[in-house]
């Protein structure tokens, strides 16, 4: 008898859970008026596991720079791919020669055969004057002496910048579009491959660089998939031409 009684209580439990699960839930659908807002770190918080290279932050948070590039593509870039480079650049000197040089007198002199420097000294120079010449300002212009120096080399600013997009859709591979100031005193539009610069001795154009642009797919691939002339095309409403200028005036100064 009790385990009849047993039995029947059993069954009854399932007849009332089955029951209960078989009530409607009410599910909250999201509000589409509601835009979820991403919450990006903050460049400040990206450092260095060891000197003397270290990270030299960002003037705009990643979001800042859309919709020409997007803040996961600003952010990966800056607190993984760059920051590998400036890591790695420490582990490459230390011991060496070089623990003590600037990084303009490690591009200068570095072996190419001695890739891991080479690469990690190149990612480190060039992602520091990428993200330097980078801004959210808008409508910014080149100074009157750079102007002047841009009419002098090219023509117009328009056919300077033309000459730059069709540089960076040239390229071949992973690379970097290039404004520099060669050893006359000439603005020159140069390319090179994968980290490498145009202070390095293999440069077809030597010269001081006064303007970076990274032409490897990490920097658009996520917004602009394999379209880079689009990138480019964006990437010219983001450029502080003012940054630009100051570097070309301290180029002109005489070195020491
Ligand atoms: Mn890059």
């Amino acid at each position: 008898m009790k385990k009849v009684v047993l039995t029947s209580l059993f069954f009854i439990s399932i007849l009332f859970s089955c029951k209960k699960d078989k009530e409607l839930q009410e599910v909250q659908l999201p509000d589409p008026n509601v835009v979820e807002e991403i919450i990006y770190s903050n460049p400040a918080d990206v450092k260095t596991k060891e000197k003397p290279f270290l990270m030299n932050g960002l003037a705009y948070q990643y979001n800042d720079l859309e919709p020409y590039i997007d803040a996961k593509t600003m952010e990966t870039h800056y607190s993984k791919h760059h920051l590998g480079y400036a890591n790695k650049l420490n582990t490459a000197i230390k011991d060496t020669e070089f623990k003590t040089s600037t990084i303009e007198e490690i591009l200068n002199k570095v072996d190419l055969n001695n890739s891991f420097l080479r690469n990690n000294a190149g990612g480190y120079y060039n992602h520091n004057l990428f993200f330097e010449i980078l801004s959210p300002k808008k409508g910014t212009k080149p100074s009157n002496t750079f102007g002047e120096a841009i009419i002098r080399d090219f023509g117009s600013f328009t056919s300077m910048n033309t000459k730059i997009s069709e540089a960076s859709s040239a390229l071949f591979g992973s690379g970097w579009v290039w404004l520099i100031v060669d050893n006359d005193g000439k603005l020159k539009v140069t390319q090179t491959s994968n980290q490498d610069n145009p202070l390095m001795s293999n440069a077809i154009e030597k010269g001081t660089p006064i303007l970076a642009i990274d032409v490897w797919e990490h920097a658009y691939y996520l917004k602009y998939q394999n379209n880079r002339a689009e990138y480019i095309e964006g990437l010219f409403n983001i450029i502080n031409w003012e940054i630009v200028s100051k570097k070309y005036e301290n180029s002109l100064a005489p070195k020491l």
